[in-house]
């Protein structure tokens, strides 16, 4: 899937060039009365929690100067009204495009129809809405956080296939409300429920962010009385929980199992150390697969309505050999 993605990007890009030459030389690109080609785009990031949301900013970002593109850059904080209100702006400004990561998964049909209303064609990236009006954005770009669940329990189940005893987790979820911690959930359910085995002892939102997912391992901790295996639906919380692990003199990694989702450096780095037991890939780098999107949106070409990014897993046993060529 990935491949072909990359080859018509490869091969959009070759458009994209061809038709800058063209629309410099003799024949011209099309655009009626040389219309111009630049394009700006309102984008509203979610915030700055995770080592993996910092990476795909700077992707965004990166990708934007390297394609010419004007990106109007916003910060929610984390917070919904704060989307909306730049999504607002970025239609009074009048931007040829809206892209946005949602914070959260409900709750936008209201201003994604003031985008309608404006002609202004809205591109979701990372994360999705749960909108039942299809015609309120034009494509969605990111991973499928169902997969990623289920590929963390798939290493969970082989983990401890053949065993009977009772295998106790706690889950550290994501933001409340939001598709990867309502979809990470839903796959990892999906598959230990074949196996009664596998309880989930208590589940509670470390909003992504490292103190949070610190915190509350601290709290599981104190509330259960044996843990074998912690499911985090991101490496920051993972981190932060290996830390309130070891202040309570268990080791990560062996007396409590920990299974993350992103592959940061960072949880490379504490894989490789034996803290982390596996990770599974969520790919931030969309920015360059985003300009390419934007500029056949702005031309009216048709575009896949969902463009899902091509992800691995790795076990400790990779994780030394892959720290070196991991790109965030
Ligand atoms: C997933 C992304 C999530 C990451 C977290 O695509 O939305 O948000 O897993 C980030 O690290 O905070």
């Amino acid at each position: 899937m990935f491949k072909r993605a990359a080859a018509a990007l490869a091969a959009g890009a070759m458009a994209v060039v061809l038709s800058a030459c063209s629309s410099g030389g003799a024949a011209n690109d099309g655009a009626a009365g040389g219309g111009s080609d630049k394009i700006t785009i309102g984008f509203s990031q979610v915030g700055a929690e995770s080592g993996w949301r910092t990476a795909n900013t700077k992707s965004v970002q990166d990708a934007a100067k390297k394609a010419g593109v004007t990106l109007k850059f916003s910060d929610a904080q984390q917070k919904q009204e704060n989307q909306i209100k730049a999504i607002r702006s970025f239609i009074q400004q009048k931007v040829d495009i809206i892209a946005f990561s949602p914070v959260v998964e409900s709750g936008w049909d209201t201003v994604l129809k003031e985008a309608k209303a404006a002609k202004i064609p809205v591109i979701l990236t990372d994360r999705a809405v749960d909108s039942q009006d299809e015609s309120l954005y034009v494509s969605f770009l990111g991973s499928d956080f169902v997969e990623e669940g289920k590929r963390a329990a798939d290493w969970l189940v082989k983990e401890y296939q053949g065993k009977a005893d009772p295998v106790n987790i706690v889950q550290l979820e994501g933001t409340t409300g939001s598709a990867p911690a309502n979809d990470r959930k839903s796959g990892f359910a999906d598959v230990i429920k074949g196996d009664p085995k596998f309880k989930v002892l208590a589940s509670q939102t470390g909003d992504f962010t490292r103190a949070k997912g610190k915190e509350v391992m601290q709290a599981f901790l104190k509330s259960q009385p044996k843990i074998d295996v912690l499911y985090a639906h991101n490496d920051d919380m993972a981190l932060g929980a290996i830390q309130a692990i070891e202040e309570a003199g268990k080791q990560p990694g062996k007396d409590i199992k920990i299974i993350s989702i992103d592959g940061v450096k960072d949880a490379f780095t504490a894989m490789s150390q034996g803290k982390i037991n596996v990770v599974v890939e969520c790919n931030p780098l969309l920015g360059d697969q985003l300009m390419e999107l934007a500029k056949k949106v702005k031309k009216g070409e048709s575009v896949e309505r969902r463009i899902k990014t091509e992800e691995g897993v790795f076990t400790q046993d990779q994780a030394a050999a892959a720290l070196p060529s991991r790109q965030y």
